[in-house]
């Protein structure tokens, strides 16, 4: 399968021979061409890598060519639906903004369930992790990765009580990196301590065998506690023991990265906090890659506020050169990450990543003042919250202790820290010491394996594994007949391969719209105005998703979710043809070589001059700057006054404009124009178009003009199609 730009991935068709499917590599991968300086544009870069082959550039890259160059780092988008075969659509939208690190969030829960799942049972704010959808979605990124140019990476997470089964299965799918840290799940999830920190043995063991990036949990903790800029000294303390431990167990420290997190938002002055942190994070951990977390503890559902948070964290990694830049939507705050909400959050991370390129060379941090005294004080509180640990009797000894997610800071102690039972939690009492004659038949184990000394080794005793013969990976399809992906396609398949369409933000055809609505009221009043306004468009099921209070009694923004329950058949849209629009250097040498002028004015009684100046004048990107010369002859102008306009200045072409619709003055207008034009002789030679919000091409020809142009003209479209038709006329 070759995907194609202009055609969807076919589900269907992917899921076609899964049980045969083998991943094409293993490990993860870093973007190539880093470290290289390269022009892209009129501009030369520092710090990106290689272009896509196809991909969606910023909107602003409109003023520069359409460039869409690609920064150094890994970017990381979080997906999650509760549908693989929804999430794989996601992950293609992503990829094409920039996004070569999806992460697959688990559904709530998982951490508990003690053995492998199969199937592909839907998940709540997120999906069942199962070999079938771990293959499906890897398959989709093989295509998905060829299609835009670059290798993308894939994760999810390795932990809970089935985490070195989990582990097992990643590493024969092809997964590239994962979360793994037991203090995760002891603290977290509850899970058995000893029980967590055995798994991990195994579990790390098997990552290092599939070269996966390794990614911890340290940031939870700073998600979790109540002032979450006071656990700074204790997520130093977690990363060290995360890394070290996985050191230990085999992992190479370039397979390890750290989830660092800047500790606070604004309104807390962030940079006096985060910064610090985040330099004294890379003193002590210089070996291993950071992986730039945005802070979530304090973003709420504002997607303006979320993308300022995160542009500001961007500050901090770009200073100190973050290996892989996480993405999180606003939508962490509404619970689920919608497509379009996910691909806002790559587009973030690219425009700041991309606007900050070289900046460390301008700016050096200063560690002679507050910065450098900030970084001692924070290491030399995570060193001696290490000492104490160690002074009590080791880690379980301190997390009985309440030692962790404590809200004081370090070595202050508020005793609101998360304690757990050595002899307690999920799955304890389960963990067994190998006896002598113990002995398992895999080439991948950690610790001691009585290998019988007729085998070479351990996994010849069963002619190989499945990490050495593919052929013994046991791929079960779907086990619930009500919960599985072919149930959920036959139900919406009126919308797959049909020109039938509902709108969605989730799911296909899940019928889910946004709505902006703004309220003169207080905040409680506009909520509850807010969902009768969208239950008086017809929409089903309406909630209010974020509100913002404008003023406390003047009103109040409100975003509304809600469903519709009709859907659109496409075939029957009138969809006018879209104008080709010539490119600027076509058009200016057109203009160069063949001088042009015209006249202009908004007509009537029309005052409204702002649209036709933005089409006229060289400041806004109107016509003046590809060379066009023009008279402007004011607002409300007479339309006698416009042709003789015309005529005096032989003018090859009238720019009318006009806003005001009443009683149709706009079309009486434009007919008016054209009638003057053929009474005064002159209309065969001059080009007669109008603008207006209100104005399309179909009305202004009716009225017997050239074109019209509506809402959303810029000044090329008009150049563009004065151009095209002077040399109409002219052949
Ligand atoms: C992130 N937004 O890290 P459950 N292990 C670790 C984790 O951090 C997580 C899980 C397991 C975050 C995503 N992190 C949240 C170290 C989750 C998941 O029990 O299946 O939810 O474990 O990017």
């Amino acid at each position: 399968m070759k995907l194609k730009p202009n055609e969807k991935l076919n589900i269907k068709e992917l899921l076609k021979d899964l049980d045969k499917y083998e991943p094409r590599r293993r490990g993860w991968h870093w973007r190539d061409g880093r470290n290289e300086k390269r022009t892209i544009g009129d501009f030369e870069y520092h710090e990106t890598s290689e272009s896509l082959k196809n991909s969606v550039p910023l909107p602003g890259s409109r003023g520069f060519g359409y460039i869409d160059p690609q920064p150094d780092c890994v970017i990381t988008t979080e997906i999650a639906s509760g549908r693989f075969e929804d999430d794989i659509r996601r992950m293609r939208m992503a990829a094409w903004h920039g996004a070569d690190h999806i992460m697959v969030i688990r559904t709530a829960g998982q951490s508990h369930v003690d053995s492998l799942m199969e199937g592909t049972n839907q998940g709540i704010g997120g999906i069942m992790v199962t070999r079938k959808q771990v293959r499906a979605s890897r398959k989709a990124l093989d295509y998905i990765e060829d299609e835009v140019g670059r290798p993308i990476n894939f994760h999810s997470y390795v932990s809970g009580v089935a985490g070195p089964d989990i582990a097992v299965m990643f590493a024969e799918e092809g997964v590239n990196g994962a979360h793994q840290d037991p203090q995760y799940n002891v603290l977290y999830r509850n899970v058995n301590m000893v029980r967590s920190f055995v798994d991990a043995c195994e579990a790390k063991k098997i990552m290092a065998w599939a070269e996966m990036l390794q990614i911890d949990g340290a940031h939870n903790a700073n998600a979790t506690a109540m002032k979450a800029w006071k656990v700074m000294p204790e997520l130093m303390v977690q990363h060290a023991i995360n890394t070290a431990f996985s050191v230990k167990v085999g992992i190479k420290p370039e397979n390890i990265a750290l989830s660092t997190v800047p500790p606070t938002a604004p309104p807390a002055p962030c940079m006096r906090l985060d910064l610090p942190y985040a330099v004294a994070l890379r003193d002590l951990f210089r070996d291993y890659k950071m992986r730039a977390q945005q802070n979530t503890k304090y973003m709420e559902s504002d997607t303006r506020e979320a993308a300022v948070t995160h542009t500001l964290n961007m500050v901090i990694s770009r200073l100190t050169s973050a290996d892989i830049q996480s993405t999180i939507t606003p939508d962490e705050g509404r619970n689920v990450p919608w497509h379009y909400n996910n691909v806002a959050g790559v587009m973030t991370a690219k425009q700041a990543l991309t606007g900050m390129d070289g900046l460390r060379e301008m700016v050096k941090l200063d560690r002679e003042g507050p910065l450098g005294q900030k970084v001692r004080e924070l290491k030399e509180r995570a060193i001696l919250f290490m000492e104490e640990i160690l002074e009590v009797g080791g880690y379980f000894k301190a997390v009985e202790q309440g030692f962790f997610v404590d809200s004081g800071e370090y070595p202050e102690r508020n005793g609101d820290g998360i304690a757990r039972q050595i002899d307690g939690g999920i799955g304890y009492g389960y963990v067994y010491e190998r006896d002598e004659d113990y002995f398992a038949p895999v080439s991948v184990h950690f610790g001691y394996n009585n290998v019988p000394t007729e085998f070479e080794k351990a996994s010849d005793a069963i002619g190989g594994d499945t990490f050495e013969d593919r052929s013994k990976i046991q791929y079960i399809d779907e086990l619930d007949e009500h919960d599985n992906v072919n149930v959920r396609l036959n139900e919406v398949e009126k919308y797959y391969d049909t020109n039938l369409v509902k709108p969605e933000v989730e799911w296909r055809a899940d019928g889910t719209v946004l709505l902006s609505i703004f309220l003169p009221l207080d905040e409680r009043t506009a909520e509850f105005a807010a969902i009768k306004c969208g239950e008086k468009m017809g929409l089903e099921d309406v909630t209010v998703v974020h509100k913002q209070v404008m003023h406390p009694a003047e009103g109040t923004y409100c975003e509304v979710k809600g469903k519709v329950n009709f859907d659109i058949n496409i075939d029957e849209l009138v969809i006018p043809e879209k104008p080709e629009v010539l490119s600027e250097a076509e058009i200016r040498e057109d203009i160069q070589n063949n001088p042009m002028f015209v006249v202009a004015a908004t007509v009537g009684e029309d005052e409204h001059s702002v649209g036709l100046k933005e089409i006229l004048d060289i400041k806004h990107g109107g016509i003046e700057g590809f060379g066009i010369k023009y008279e402007y002859l004011g607002t409300s102008c007479p339309i006698e006054k416009l042709v003789d306009a015309a005529i005096e200045t032989n003018a090859d072409a009238i720019l009318l404009s006009t806003i005001i619709t009443h009683d149709d003055v706009h079309i009486k207008n434009m007919q008016k124009v054209n009638d003057l034009a053929i009474e005064k002789g002159i209309r065969d030679k001059v080009i007669i178009i109008c603008g207006g919000t209100q104005v399309t091409s179909e009305i202004a020809v009716e009225a017997g003009l050239d074109a019209g142009f509506g809402r959303g003209t810029h000044g090329i479209d008009v150049a563009s199609y004065l151009v095209k038709r002077r040399r109409e006329k002219k052949a």
